[in-house]
């Protein structure tokens, strides 16, 4: 029987929960949606812990690497001041999920970013984001809620002869949306795929290297529900197939 991919999830640090005894030390994440989604696309996920010094050793267990969602990116990172409207950050996290992405780009290995995993992506190209969408000037800068139970849906626009557009077979998408970061300038060899009406860049795809997606929503949120993102999840994992 051939091996499932086995697919690296980018561990996210954090503070321990009120309860833990031992509030000084944090915890790596990751949430079940991401998990499952994979195993569903027919992967083998595992959690890969914020060690930066072992990235290498880390790459070298996986076919393909997923960005999760996350806290905002420190605005150091792409030379940027802080915002007020910057929210929460946490560099050790960012540093070791750059490292990560820099080194599985190089050794050709395939890389969906979700949310803040999409922003990292940007960022590692030299690209910006907007700190707050607020701060872009432009009209519908809306882009989540605060209601957890009422999740916000907005369509999107793909582009034809992106990989989104021949992984979904159309040429829009209703997505969730829980953002309120954003892309501002493209990175370099990055086509912006998928586009809000409100303009907001929604996916980016790089052009050269290996298979390397950037989407702005949740889909493995999407997955707890429905399977309309399972196409997403199984081209990853297809193109993650050891030769
Ligand atoms: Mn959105």
């Amino acid at each position: 029987m051939k091996k499932r991919p086995v697919i690296g999830i980018a561990g996210t640090l954090s503070e321990p929960p009120v309860s833990s005894a031992f509030q000084d030390i944090q915890r790596d994440f990751t949430n079940e949606a991401y998990t499952t989604s994979l195993v569903e696309a027919g992967a083998t996920p595992i959690l890969l812990p914020s060690v930066v010094s072992e990235v290498v050793a880390l790459l070298s267990l996986c076919d393909g690497i997923l960005l999760p969602g996350g806290f905002d990116i420190d605005p150091d990172l792409y030379a940027q001041e802080r915002s007020p409207l910057c929210q929460k950050t946490m560099e050790d996290s960012d540093l070791f999920q750059l490292e990560l992405l820099r080194s599985a780009y190089t050794k050709g290995i395939p890389i969906l970013g979700i949310c803040k995993g999409c922003q990292l992506i940007n960022i590692h190209f030299g690209g910006t984001l907007f700190q707050d969408l607020s701060l872009s000037g432009e009209k519908g800068s809306v882009h989540a809620t605060k209601q957890i139970d009422t999740p916000f849906f907005h369509t999107v626009t793909l582009q034809k002869e992106s990989k989104l557009h021949t992984i979904f077979g159309s040429s829009t998408l209703e997505v969730n949306s829980f953002h309120h970061q954003g892309i501002d300038l493209l990175g370099r060899g990055l086509v912006a795929t998928a586009l809000c009406e409100d303009g907001f860049i929604e996916a980016i795809e790089q052009k050269s290297g290996p298979w390397c997606v950037g989407v702005q929503w949740h889909p493995e949120a999407m997955m707890m529900t429905s399977k309309g993102m399972l196409p997403l999840f199984s081209a990853f994992v297809e193109a993650s197939k050891p030769l």
